[in-house]
């Protein structure tokens, strides 16, 4: 049986459209939108799995899927041991730590003994460890910007992209942490063949950057 690519792309949220937008200008079709949790390529061999995006690279990792695409952020927070082959351009954002807009911020040791909400313990941990800061983390999975508003921490880490969400809630970013983008992860260990159509799709990917810049 000839081989076909799996690949794990978000099924609906902020990396979703410019994922299908791209395969799309690659020249790879594909049906999605319609509910539908997988969708075959009827002109590449490839099969394309739509799931949430905290879940995908543990499918890459076992192997569900060859390839995917998330957010740098999720990529390294879940800390699976997937390859990054190629940055995307799209879905900027940063990690950042915000703290309500009346603190005088002097600097990151003022987060020493503090509570700090995020749903990016590991990113977050290992910061406040090389700046040598000793404070406790909260994890909650969604609204952190909430949590100093509601007495449940002093300081947030969250993903900023306008600010506006920050703004809101009445609180001003002060460190950023670690700056993402869509990535292109695969499966540490590909056949020959499934690496041959990896090569082939990433060389689209490239000309497809190549012809915007
Ligand atoms: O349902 P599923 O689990 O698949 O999606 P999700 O809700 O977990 O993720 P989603 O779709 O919100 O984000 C997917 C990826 O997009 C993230 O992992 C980031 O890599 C990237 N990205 C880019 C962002 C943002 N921009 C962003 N602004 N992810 C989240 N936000 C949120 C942020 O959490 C905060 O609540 O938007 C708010 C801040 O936005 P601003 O513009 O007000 O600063
Ligand atoms: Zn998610």
């Amino acid at each position: 049986m000839s081989s076909v690519l799996r690949i794990a792309l978000q099924k609906n949220g902020r990396l979703s459209e410019d994922s299908y937008q791209l395969f799309k200008e690659c020249g790879i079709r594909f049906d999605y939108g319609t509910g539908k949790l997988k969708s075959i390529s009827s002109n590449f061999p490839a099969e394309f799995l739509f799931l949430r995006d905290d879940d995908i690279p543990g499918y890459v990792e076992d192997g569900v899927a060859d390839l995917g695409i998330v957010g740098e952020n999720v990529a390294v927070e879940t800390g699976r041991p997937v390859t990054t082959i190629h940055k995307l351009g799209f879905s900027k954002c940063r990690l950042s730590i915000a703290v309500p807009r009346g603190i005088e911020w002097t600097g990151i040791q003022h987060l020493d003994g503090k509570n700090i909400a995020t749903s990016y313990p590991n990113l977050l941990g290992k910061y406040l460890a090389e700046q040598g800061v000793k404070a406790e983390i909260h994890e909650i999975s969604g609204s952190v910007e909430i949590a100093p508003s509601i007495g449940l921490a002093e300081a947030v880490c969250d993903i900023v992209s306008s600010g506006s969400t920050l703004l809101s809630n009445g609180l001003k970013e002060v460190e950023t942490i670690f700056r993402s983008e869509a990535i292109l992860i695969a499966r540490p260990e590909l056949d020959a063949d499934k690496q041959s159509l990896v090569d082939k799709l990433l060389f689209r990917i490239k000309s497809v950057q190549a012809a915007k810049n």
